[in-house]
């Protein structure tokens, strides 16, 4: 590892270009010594590269909450990664495969913002600025060669995200310990919404810290993603669907 000053848009580049040629890229960490700052400043250039592409932000997502996740990576805090709306995809609609490197999809809680929250301000409930929730599934495709990857090489890379489907949206409830079970083809992964910080509420003060300190707005209308119920697994073609008791179904078609 070299400890040259680090090229934050060389490396944004380098992401940006494996995104959209679907082309794998190997670790940053093998050529760069990058720290969290650097590499959620990367993750900025990189939201900045698809902004002005047209694409427009709608949200944000958790990565690393589940504890089984973070003692794999080492860390003791979650990720935070950006949504766009190239990324959303129809409940029960179609995504074809060959935009992604090598993706594979995981249960997650959606939570809605329903009015602006100002990270600077120390009072905010977070809680009482969400009004709804709903199942949902998150694509994720690491940019990296085989998901090969460091704590700051996933940030970087705007924490795999890639896709997103969002069943109905209910009155936010309590959404603790609820079962979970996702389906993608013959393959069948079952869990527990309490996977996610214990409790899916967690995510949300979880995000607000986050957000403080990496400066990330959050609007009204805007969507979270908690965090994943499940290990993911690799997204095939033919039917996905997950279903969260008490909140429904989610389905996505993969297309060959
Ligand atoms: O959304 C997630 O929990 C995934 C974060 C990135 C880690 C990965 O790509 O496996
Ligand atoms: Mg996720």
């Amino acid at each position: 590892m070299n400890t040259k000053t680090i090229d934050i848009a060389s490396l944004a580049t380098r992401l940006d270009e494996a995104q959209c040629t679907v082309t794998d890229t190997p670790s940053l960490a093998d050529t760069d010594d990058i720290g969290i700052d650097d590499a959620y400043r990367i993750q900025n250039e990189l939201i900045g590269r698809r902004l002005a592409r047209g694409e427009s932000l709608v949200g944000v997502k958790l990565g690393f909450t589940s504890r089984a996740k973070m003692s794999q990576m080492g860390v003791s805090e979650v990720i935070v990664g950006r949504l766009t709306d190239e990324m959303r995809i129809d409940d029960g609609g179609e995504v074809k495969l060959s935009r992604f490197i090598h993706p594979k999809i995981e249960p997650e809680i959606a939570y809605r913002i329903a009015r602006d929250i100002d990270p600077d301000d120390p009072m905010v409930d977070i809680e009482s600025y969400v009004d709804s929730v709903a199942p949902a599934m998150e694509i994720i495709d690491s940019r990296y060669r085989d998901f090969r990857f460091t704590y700051t090489d996933v940030v970087a890379d705007n924490t795999s995200a890639a896709g997103y489907v969002i069943g109905t949206w209910l009155k936010l409830q309590d959404v603790a310990n609820r079962a979970v079970r996702l389906e993608v083809g013959a393959e069948t992964v079952t869990g527990s919404t309490a996977a996610i910080l214990g409790n899916p509420v967690r995510a949300l003060h979880a995000l607000l810290d986050i957000s403080r300190r990496r400066k990330i707005p959050m609007r009204a209308g805007e969507v979270i993603l908690a965090g994943a119920a499940t290990a993911a697994i690799p997204l095939t073609a033919g039917t996905a669907q997950c279903d969260i008791a008490g909140l429904g179904r989610v389905t996505v078609k993969g297309i060959a």
